[in-house]
């Protein structure tokens, strides 16, 4: 039995959410012998959130990383040895298992590793006394101080690390406070890797911190492809279709399944926000179809359930601006340049000014804190299917094809795809020498 986690880009949006948490549920009918994990790498913005909530659905966890940790190597023993037993005790566990180090405990709570180099130094210290053993020692009088355990969170290399320079064999393992396990020099010989699925981009910088550390089994996306190379086969389902939600839904066909009510609503859900209620270019027929059928069965009215999506949202005036453009903010690298693009959806561009300059000084320090050359932010009314940018200085600014209507400020008529019409503008604009 094997976990693999399924897992959207770092800001995680709703086509992110929901096609993890969709492709999850198909894999967990499909495939008995894996348990599907959807999970989010990265922190919901209040909109995103407040849409979810109403799915009625377990919001998929918050998981920081894949890296290994200790507790994915430690061993559990399946004996039992107490401080007061006699070294004897021991002989039978060191017949059947030679292990390096074995948990002690006193009464029932954990006393300590006994290692074999504790057992070897004993009997030799005996040896060289006299020539046979004539007194067998308890199990706790020849053990020795056991210096600091292991938190059960530490991560595997900085555990391998700390153990290859000690003098010990072994070290327990802790977890808040509470011996959960030990480690031995031979857990760290081999690094053990998580099993995921990459939903919505494959990216590695936009993927789940360590994921170079994982073994990635599949990839469900819509985006350019710029994946790590994998080991071994994988399943990979990539389309250039307005939504990942589409392609799980897709999926979901393929195999001869129906999403079931709710389900349809979280794949809706995310049909309609990654196309802008079917109105952003980057719609397919597909999505189309997809959005309609899912409505069906959910029995709602795609733009009646769309609207009220966007609108609960709010505008950006009322928002805290570096919350409102890292909620979906995407780094790319172009020709060496470092560049970062931010969207916000809304459903009026009239009160633009109220709120611009304050935008623009967000925009300018996230560029700083992320370290990039241009950071822009692509302010999309969803209604009436047109955009404002907001740029940082840079000398692309020069080399958009839009109309400026202020310093560092365009005008993009009908521009509502981040992907399909702005990106390859700003990366024209990058490449102009
Ligand atoms: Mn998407």
């Amino acid at each position: 039995m094997g976990t693999v986690y399924v897992t959207g880009h770092r800001n995680p949006d709703l086509d992110s959410v929901c096609s993890a948490y969709g492709y999850a549920g198909l894999m967990n009918m499909q495939d008995a012998d894996n348990t599907y994990i959807p999970v989010r790498c990265g922190h919901l913005a209040d909109s995103t959130r407040s849409i979810l909530e109403k799915l009625d659905i377990d919001i998929p966890k918050y998981r920081r990383d894949v890296f290994p940790r200790v507790k994915d190597v430690m061993l559990n023993a399946d004996h039992k040895i107490d401080a007061d037993d006699p070294l004897t005790a021991v002989a039978a566990i060191y017949e059947t298992n030679n292990p390096s180090a074995i948990p002690v405990y006193e009464k029932d709570e954990f006393y300590g590793l006994l290692t074999v180099d504790d057992i070897t130094n004993w009997t030799m210290r005996e040896l060289s006394q006299s020539s046979k053993i004539t007194k067998i020692p308890k199990v706790k009088e020849i053990m020795t101080d056991q210096g600091e355990g292991l938190s059960s969170d530490e991560f595997f290399d900085e555990a391998r690390a700390l153990l290859q320079k000690s003098s010990k064999r072994g070290l327990a393992v802790y977890e808040d406070d509470r011996y959960v396990g030990f480690v031995t020099r031979r857990c760290f010989l081999k690094m053990p890797a998580y099993n995921v699925i990459l939903v919505d981009h494959n990216e590695p910088e936009q993927s789940i911190r360590g994921i170079e550390t994982a073994n990635i089994v599949g990839i469900i996306d819509h985006h350019r492809l710029d994946a790590i190379k994998t080991s071994q086969p994988i399943f990979i389902c990539a389309e250039p279709l307005g939504s990942t939600c589409t392609i799980v839904y897709q999926q979901y066909i393929r195999n001869n399944r129906t999403p079931d009510s709710v389900m349809a609503k979280v794949l809706l859900t995310g049909i309609l926000s990654d196309t802008l209620i079917l109105k952003s270019p980057t719609t397919t027929g597909d999505d189309v179809v997809a959005a309609h059928i899912l409505a069906s069965i959910c029995r709602v009215d795609v733009d009646e359930y769309g609207l009220s999506m966007f609108e609960g949202a709010g505008g950006l005036k009322d928002k805290e601006p570096m919350a409102a453009i890292s909620a979906d903010f995407k780094s790319y690298s172009e020709n060496g340049v470092k560049i970062g693009i931010g969207q916000c959806e809304v459903t009026t561009l009239n009160d633009l000014k109220d709120y611009s300059d304050e935008y623009l000084e967000s925009l300018n320090e996230i560029r700083n804190m992320k370290g990039l050359d241009w950071a822009v932010l692509m302010i999309t009314d969803v209604i009436h299917e047109h955009s404002a940018l907001l740029c940082t200085d840079h000398r692309g600014n020069r080399h958009l094809p839009y109309s400026p209507v202020a310093k560092n400020i365009f005008d993009m008529p009908n521009v509502m795809s981040r992907k399909k019409q702005l990106l390859p503008e700003i990366i024209h604009a990058v490449g102009v020498q």
